[in-house]
């Protein structure tokens, strides 16, 4: 059964041509004019686009003392629904938690998968198990990434001793290490301040991890990487002290990867103050939105290429779990929901006001996170091999965002009310049509893991097991070396 996706602009990340697209097996197998198969499908004033991949999702991820209410099956049709064809979910350990059995939890929870998805592996505790562990991850369960906390201090963070031993293991390995910068240990200490005052609102949250807290630790995790010898992506990249520093880095010709979210490009922290407590609490994630100066400097990065890919950390969680916070704001719940908004919102802010083109568009949504992720041609290309994950945009259906219509389980919309023009007509996974305008036909299952390649560009660094040193001795000798 072949099917032809017909009458249509094929839009890639640099090209952008009229042409049919055949699809056989799953696959792209022709692209061209004119051409015929069993089943057409209409892309008559429609791009046919490379699938979105939001690279920083977490489904039913336990977290805070809940789970994220999104599990694989309502998150990957929410992203579906929205043009998203791939996601990459965070693996994460319990402290003390061998890597092996989390990656078992999470094989299990990801057979719900209507889309294909990926993990990325979190280094939450560091010990000779982790160590080794890594090596089975990267060669033999196809996960190339590794994700680090530099906040959550007392549950997922690692200090920097940790840090720079597992930098030194990933460029051993061939695999790239993911940050999550803010600096945890001042986020902790000004959380403690502004509670002892009195703080206990869901605006503290944004009060308590101020922008230098992100440029900090951005700053600090991109020296160690260089001292490491490891590229290094910088996830929910959300202010300009942090871009600033991936900029630098990637002037002096580091691998140094930004991504910023879609809900920080389009959300200000007006989302915190003066509003209710529902509101603002709907809106509390790590790191927090930012103003106006912050926003211009992340589109800036998009479109100066010192950005690279637009992701949505949708970690949704409803508004009785966001009340676990109230009276206490440290409380609350991390995170928001968008994973069916981002190719929408992002299109509408960003190719509907002329700062991407169509093309940047489909670089930061899909083609440069698989280059980046190592899974690119298969995944994020329109070319004769790839993997039939296309959406069929139409530029002209709109809508207005409303959580009463949308896919995810949550019980409202960080975006309600946004109007956007340009939506998907169809969106296909594997050559498999999951949405058709509004109508999902999407299939629990269907979904495969992606396995994906160690690098092999990047490789300075050796190391071998050590226990971390600390504190340093003490010299006990008061006698000068000869000759001071
Ligand atoms: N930030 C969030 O807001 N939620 C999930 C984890 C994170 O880092
Ligand atoms: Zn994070
Ligand atoms: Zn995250
Ligand atoms: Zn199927």
């Amino acid at each position: 059964m072949s099917k032809v996706i017909k009458g249509g602009t094929v839009v890639t990340a640099d090209l952008t041509y009229e042409a049919d697209v055949k699809i056989e097996g799953g696959v792209i197998t022709e692209i061209g004019p004119d051409l015929s198969g069993d089943e057409i499908l209409d892309a008559s004033g429609c791009y046919v686009m490379p699938g979105g991949i939001d690279p920083h999702v977490h489904l039913e991820m336990p977290f805070m003392g809940t789970y994220s209410a999104d599990d694989f099956a309502s998150g990957t049709r929410a992203a579906v629904s929205g043009g998203t064809t791939m996601v990459v979910d965070f693996c994460l350990p319990d402290p003390g938690q061998s890597l092996m059995d989390a990656l078992m939890r999470w094989d299990n929870k990801s057979t719900l998968a209507t889309c294909d998805y990926s993990f990325h592996m979190a280094i939450t505790w560091w010990g000779e198990q982790v160590f080794n562990e890594m090596e089975t991850v990267v060669r033999e369960k196809g996960i190339n990434t590794f994700k680090h906390f530099l906040a959550y201090k007392g549950s997922l963070m690692v200090n920097d001793d940790e840090l720079f031993a597992s930098f030194q293991r990933c460029a051993e390995l061939g695999a790239m290490p993911l940050v999550h910068a803010e600096n945890g240990d001042v986020v902790a200490s000004m959380s403690a301040k502004l509670l002892e005052e009195g703080n206990v609102g869901p605006e503290a949250h944004a009060y308590s991890r101020p922008p230098e807290v992100e440029g900090e630790a951005t700053n600090r995790a991109i020296m160690l990487a260089d001292m490491a010898g490891v590229p290094l992506y910088v996830v929910h990249t959300s202010c300009e002290q942090s871009h600033e520093a991936i900029r630098r880095a990637r002037q002096k010709g580091m691998r140094v990867y930004g991504e910023p979210l879609i809900q920080h490009l389009t959300l200000d922290e007006s989302e915190y103050f003066d509003k209710d407590w529902d509101h603002a609490a709907r809106r509390v994630m790590s790191p927090p939105f930012r103003n106006k100066m912050h926003q211009d400097s992340l589109w800036a990065g998009l479109q100066a290429g010192s950005l690279s890919c637009v992701a949505t950390d949708h970690c949704a969680f409803t508004t009785d779990q966001k009340r676990y916070g109230v009276g206490d704001f440290t409380k609350i719940p991390n995170g928001t929901g968008g994973l069916e908004d981002r190719l929408p919102m992002l299109w509408t802010y960003g190719v509907g006001t002329g700062r991407l083109t169509m093309n940047e568009f489909v670089a930061v949504t899909s083609t440069n996170i698989a280059k980046i992720l190592n899974m690119y041609p298969k995944k994020g290309a329109i070319l004769v091999g790839a993997d039939a994950d296309i959406v069929v945009w139409d530029p002209k259906r709109s809508k207005t965002i409303t959580a009463a219509n949308q896919v995810s389980t949550i019980d409202y919309s960080v975006f309600e009310g946004k109007e956007v023009t340009g939506l998907p007509r169809f969106t296909l996974s594997r050559g498999k049509v999951m949405v058709e305008e509004s109508t999902l036909k999407t299939e629990e299952g269907h979904g495969e893991f992606v396995a994906r390649q160690p690098y092999t560009a990047v490789n300075k660094a050796l190391s071998t097991w050590k226990e971390l040193v600390s504190p340093r001795p003490i010299a006990r000798s008061g006698i000068p070396p000869s000759g001071v």
